[in-house]
Parts: structure tokens; sequence; C-alpha cells
């Protein structure tokens, strides 16, 4: 087999080139064909070494696929260690993305240019890792302590020009990388110029209690985790110690989150983000229509926050509204959406102004005639929505795709309100749309495979994670929710208060706790669509009426300033009412519910199991492709935490027969079908198989 590393001398500069499709990961192969080039290069007349890449981008990091195996030599330090012990020259040459172990490898040569659109950064704190190829040791080195923690710790790449501002790239050129590397390297060779060796330099000393202040605004900002605080840890190594025992306590933290659960949940999430943009049973060579102008019907909050997604990605915009009065909030919305992203920093006026440009308002169907997407926004009602997709079926030209962002209602009978049911899909945003990364697709009985495979590519085009999910209530996410939220008001009912149930829910890893969740969403909404209800649909009256007395008293949550809470009006901070405990107690009075002390340890048992069960069903209904595009969902757009890997990775972290008695469990406590194990974690649970393995099983391997 050929190398995926090829030497070549031209003239005196001896060039390693990196070939490694897709992203020039560092397999063992290209790490034994680096130590192979600097090793010939010893012996050769070169004098200057070039370390580049061939493809879309320099080498994006160590091959996670090979963490949790037996270690296969070289090792990436000791091939960066070779590249800085050359006694020749060796520069980096920089296009695309030198992420993770790619860019320590550039930090081990001498000198770095990089192309002005690449970026550089040291992401694998979202592997739950920390470098672990000298980075923690040279980035402090070169960009100072406080940089290394803020581009460690966050995971965030920046751009070369920053970089170049940071110390950490040497050059940066607008185009030709190669012939710019080449040139330099002829310089240096001319200049005899010296090898310039990262570990040589020293680390500035940063006053006392820096490190304590980032450590504790990472134990909020990153709660539960260990990777950001061994970051600390190994900078406060490179502060204090030499070199080389930096780089050996490095290596003891890296090993350290390698093996923990957390790394494990947190790269299982990383390549079931990659699988979920796979759709099993399409041709791969399936043409995808043409999208470049959008229309959106409906200037709400969601329909102007999906307005504002698809500027953001250079698409032009249709936004409709049903009057000028409608459409003039509407686009006022889109302008507030800007004025935040000017205002924290994300964009520039004149950025904001080039995107707003790209939206444009209309009160007429007939402006949507052209457009090749549309996607309606409109309130949650059947009923309307069919009108609306009725009318799009009128105006809109053949082949556009007719798209609904309901979060509930049935896409079938939408489609069915149109002669083109093959045209129509269901595209859920998360709200705020302009901001959140999950997109569930929603693939209705008829829709066509191109229509399909556009929208899982142009939700990836808008920098979203795009999800497939079938048709049934509330889909993936919101249909998984209703047993966690229910669970949420039986807990409160019988006797938790909303601050226990909350502060259970974010000690163990929730964004945010479900009560607080309700309240920020607007407890009206679910008030309006139970009472659009006959009772005997309502479900169980414990699981709702205490959210139903909330809102007749005027408590609509964040928005009316109390809900679950009272907020404080400035702060947003939320503290907790008596008037809402009486409210429970009287409730749970009314329908004779005992109440007694619920511990944390309970409520996080209920509320999540609820969703592994449902979660359990979805992927045997096959209304979710695989268990991993449900962790996918739960992580990117309900707050689940990452190092938890999403609730069925969790579920099998903790053993399938251990969730199942747990189940069980609850079924005999609570007397109540609700708690009937799904059929799928019975068999497996039965079996002692994973859900893993279930889902790597020939009959549903994808
Ligand atoms: C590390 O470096 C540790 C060191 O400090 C210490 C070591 C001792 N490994 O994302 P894409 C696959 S930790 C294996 O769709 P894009 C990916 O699964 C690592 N495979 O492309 C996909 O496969 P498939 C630190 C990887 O253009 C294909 O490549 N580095 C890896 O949207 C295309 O990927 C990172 O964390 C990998 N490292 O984005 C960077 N990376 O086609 C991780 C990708 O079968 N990578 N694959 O589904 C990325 O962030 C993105 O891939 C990148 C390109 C931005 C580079």
């Amino acid at each position: 087999m050929s190398s995926p590393v090829c030497y070549q001398l031209a003239d005196t500069i001896g060039i390693i080139r990196v070939d490694n499709p897709p992203v020039n990961v560092l397999s063992q192969p290209v790490r034994q064909g680096i130590l192979d080039a600097v090793r010939a290069a010893r012996q050769d007349a070169s004098e200057v070494l070039l370390l580049l890449c061939a493809g879309r981008t320099f080498i994006a990091g160590a091959d996670i696929t090979e963490f949790g195996k037996p270690p296969a030599a070289p090792l990436l330090p000791a091939v960066i260690d070779a590249l800085e012990d050359s006694e020749k020259p060796v520069v980096a040459a920089i296009h695309g993305t030198a992420l993770g172990g790619g860019f320590e490898v550039a930090l081990g040569c001498h000198y770095r240019i990089a192309l002005a659109s690449a970026r550089v950064g040291l992401p694998e704190v979202r592997l739950g890792l920390i470098p672990g190829a000298g980075g923690t040791q040279r980035v402090p080195r070169l960009a100072g302590v406080s940089a290394a923690l803020d581009l460690m710790s966050s995971g965030r790449p920046v751009p070369a020009g920053r970089a170049e501002e940071l110390g950490l790239v040497d050059r940066v050129v607008g185009e030709d990388l190669e012939a710019a590397a080449l040139a330099w390297c002829r310089e240096l060779a001319e200049g005899r110029a010296s090898c310039r060796r990262v570990s040589a330099q020293t680390v500035e000393r940063v006053p006392d209690g820096v490190l304590a202040d980032y450590r504790s605004m990472l134990a909020r900002r990153a709660r539960g985790q260990l990777a950001p605080q061994k970051i600390v840890d190994a900078v406060e190594a490179a502060m204090t110690l030499p070199f080389s025992d930096g780089v050996a306590r490095e290596r003891e933290y890296f090993l350290e989150c390698l093996q923990s659960p957390q790394s494990a949940a947190m790269r299982h999430l990383f390549f079931a983000e990659r699988a979920a943009a796979k759709i099993a049973d399409l041709p791969k060579d399936t043409l995808q229509r043409t999208v470049s102008r959008v229309g959106v019907i409906g200037g709400g909050t969601m329909g102007s926050g999906i307005a504002t997604s698809f500027a953001n990605a250079g698409f032009g915009v249709t936004l409709l509204e049903v009057d000028d009065e409608a459409l003039e909030r509407g686009l006022e919305t889109v302008d507030r959406n800007y004025a935040g992203s000017v205002k924290r920093g994300k964009l520039s006026e004149t950025e904001a102004a080039q995107r707003r440009g790209c939206i444009e308002g209309t009160t007429a169907y007939s402006s949507l005639a052209d457009v090749d997407l549309v996607i309606e926004a409109v309130f949650e009602n059947l009923g309307l929505k069919q009108e609306v997709f009725a009318e799009l079926d009128a105006v809109c030209k053949p082949g556009a795709i007719l798209a609904t962002n309901t979060s509930y209602q049935d896409v079938d009978r939408i489609a069915a309100a149109t002669r083109r049911p093959e045209d129509v899909i269901g595209l859920h945003f998360f709200s705020p749309a302009h901001v959140m990364k999950l997109l569930e697709v929603v693939r209705a009985e008829r829709t066509a495979d191109d229509v399909l495979a556009s929208c899982m590519a142009l939700g990836k085009k808008i920098g979203k994670i795009p999800v497939m999910a079938r048709v049934c209530y509330g889909f993936i996410g919101n249909r998984m929710l209703r047993p966690y939220m229910r669970e949420a008001q039986l807990c409160l009912i019988e006797g938790a208060k909303p601050a226990d149930i909350d502060t259970a829910m974010e000690q163990w890893g929730m964004a945010m706790g479900p009560l607080a969740v309700a309240d920020l969403a607007g407890l009206d909404v679910g008030y309006k669509a139970r009472q659009g209800l006959p009772v005997e649909q309502r479900g169980d009256p414990r699981a709702y009426r205490i959210a139903d007395v909330l809102v007749e008293s005027g408590r609509l949550g964040q928005k009316s300033g109390a809900g679950f809470y009272v907020y404080d009006p400035d702060t947003r901070q939320r503290s907790e009412d008596p008037a809402v405990l009486d409210i429970v107690a009287r409730e749970a009075a009314d329908l004779a519910v005992a109440r007694r002390e619920i511990d944390a340890g309970e409520i996080v048992d209920r509320l999540v199991y609820a969703l592994v069960n449902e979660g359990m069903r979805i992927v045997e209904e096959g209304i979710a492709q695989r268990p991993g595009d449900i962790d996918v969902v739960y992580a990117y757009g309900y707050g689940f935490p990452a190092f938890r890997g999403g609730p069925m990775f969790y579920a099998d972290t903790v053993g399938l027969d251990e969730v199942l008695d747990r189940i069980e469990g609850f079924r005999r406590q609570f007397g109540d079908p609700r708690w009937t194990p799904a059929p799928l974690l019975v068999e497996l649970a039965k079996t002692g198989r994973t859900l893993a393995d279930w889902a790597a099983e020939p009959a549903r391997s994808r």
C-alpha cells in the first residue's frame, strides 16, 4: 500500500506532502510517513523542509477512530519531537483547518505560514480531551497564558489573521500558499535561518489568582466537565515546569481524559452527528434541486429567525406576512436579530447590513412564484397550514420545495392539501432559529428523494445539523419531550419544589431545568393546545393542572415576569415564589395526590428514563434512523449534556438491564401504564445487547 506521505527534494527544499483524504488525519501511516521523511531529510541535500498537505485542508487532527484501540507506534508526540529536533528548519504551510494534533504538528515545526482563509485551533475539549501532543505547552509559550486558555477551553478555531496576531502563525498570505511557502523556504535557506524551537521559549507568568479564577469560571460555564479543568492544570504545568516535565504532565492528563466516560460520550456524538447526515436508503447519486431564493411564510419569532438563517448563508429571502403591519413587525424582529449579533461582536455593522439586505418583505403570495424553496412558519394549526399549502400549490413554480416548520402536525396531511405531495417536507427549526444548530428534516410518506437530499444538504449549508425524522406527533425531539415534561410536572405535584426539579437536572448536566424551559417557552402555548382538546384527550390532570392554574392567574412564564418562578425584570434571574408553592399544595390536595420528599436521584432517573423509554420506541418504529440520531437531536436541540452522549448513549453506558430494572420499579411504584417498558428495551436487556450492538446488526447497518 502506498504511503499517504510523500517526500521529495526540490532543489534545496525537502517537501513533505501529506495526502490522506478527506481531512488528512494523523492515522498511523501518516505519523510513520512524516517520521520517515524527517529521517530521510537528515541524509540528503535539503537545507529547509516544508510540510504541507494535499486536498481541502491541512491536518485536521489525530485520527479519532484510533482512540480506544491499542496505541500504534510511532505516537504523535514522538513525530512532533522529530520535527522540532530537526537540524534543518521546518516550515508548516497551512490551508483549510489545522486542528488538534494537526495544529500541534505545525507548532512542532520551526516556522508557520498560512493562507488567510485558514483557521487553526485546538478543539480537543469538544471531544472531552485536552491537546495531547504538546499543544498545552507550546501555545502558552507563543501566545501567552490567557490566550492559550481561551483557545483550548473554548475549542474554537481562530482565523489565520488572528493566529498571526497571537504569534501562533508567522506569515499569512492571500493566495498560492505553496509558491509563497517555497519562496520563504528559499529565503530561510539563503539566510541560514536557525531552527526556532517553541519548546525552548519561556512562558510568561500570570499573577496569582488568574488560574483559580479561570477554573471557577469554567466550573460554571462547563459544569461537570473534566477536560476544561485539566486544560488549566496543563497550562499551570507549562508555567511552572520545564518543557519536558510539562509535556509529561500533559500526557498524563490527556490519557486520563481519553479514558473518561465523558470523552467516550463526546466522541460518540462527533460520529453520530456525521452519521445523522446520511440517509440509509437514499442512492448516493441522488440529484439535488437548485435552491437560491427562499420564501418564508410568517414573520413571527420562528419565521424571522429562519429568514435570518438563510440570509446569513447568502440566500435571497422573501418574507411573507398577512398585512403591512405584521410584515413590519417581522422585519423588525429580523433587524433585532442582526442588532443582537453586532452587539455581541459576532458581526460587523457592514456584514449585518449586507445580510439584512438579502431579505425583502411581501404581503402577496404571488411574490413567491419564483422561489426555489418556501418554508411555512405560521401558527400551529393544521387547518391553517393546509390553507397555506393549497395557496402555495397554486402560486409556486413546478419543482419548488414546499416545507413546513411545524413542530407537531402531520406532514402527510399538510402535503395532501397540495397536488404535489412529493415536493412537501418538514423543516423543523428550533427557537431562536438563527442560533440553534438543530434542524429536524421530516420525511413524509411521499417526499421525493431529491427533495430530501436537497434539504439535508441545505441544512448543512446554512450551518445547521440536520437529522431526519419520519412523521409522528412531535417527530423525534418533541415526542420525547412530552413524557419528560410530564414527569417533571408529576414530581412537582407529588412534593418536589420547582427549584428542586430544575436544580437536580441542571446539576446532572442539562443546560436548563424543565420548568425553567417551560417558563422560557411560555406556559400559554401548551395551555392553548390543551384547550383545543376535549378534556378526555388532555391526559392525566396531575401533569397539567398546575400549569393551567398558573396561566389562568396571568403567569405565562418569563414574558409575564412570572410562571413556575418569579423573574427579576432586569437580570431575568429566577427565584422561588411562595404563591406557586401554595397553588401546588392546593391542586395536589384537590387531586388527592399524597405529597412526599423526592430526592434529586429520583427526579433525574424519572425524567431521563422517561426520555429513554420513548426514544426506544422511536428507534424501534423507525421514526429515527438510528439511536445516535436521537442523541444528536437532544444534544443540539434540547440542552442535553454532550458529556453524557445523549439519552440513548447514556442508557447504554448505564446498562440496559439496569435501565429496565429502574423503569419496572417505577411501574410498580406508580402502577401507571406510562412506565410500560418499550419492547425494544426489554428485548435488548434480556439478550444482553446494547443499543449500539443493535444499531450495528446487519439488518439495520446503514
Ligand atoms: C486530537 O487531535 C488529539 C491530539 O491533541 C493528541 C493526540 C495524541 N478523526 O466533519 P466532516 C472524518 S483530537 C477521524 O464531515 P467537514 C469524519 O468523520 C482531534 N475521522 O468534514 C467524516 O467521515 P465520514 C482534533 C475524522 O469538511 C470525514 O472525515 N481534531 C476526523 O464538514 C469528513 O469530516 C478535531 O477534533 C478525525 N479527527 O469538516 C477535528 N475528522 O465522511 C475534527 C474528520 O465517513 N474534524 N473525520 O462521515 C472536524 O472538525 C471536521 O471534520 C473538519 C472538516 C472541520 C476538519
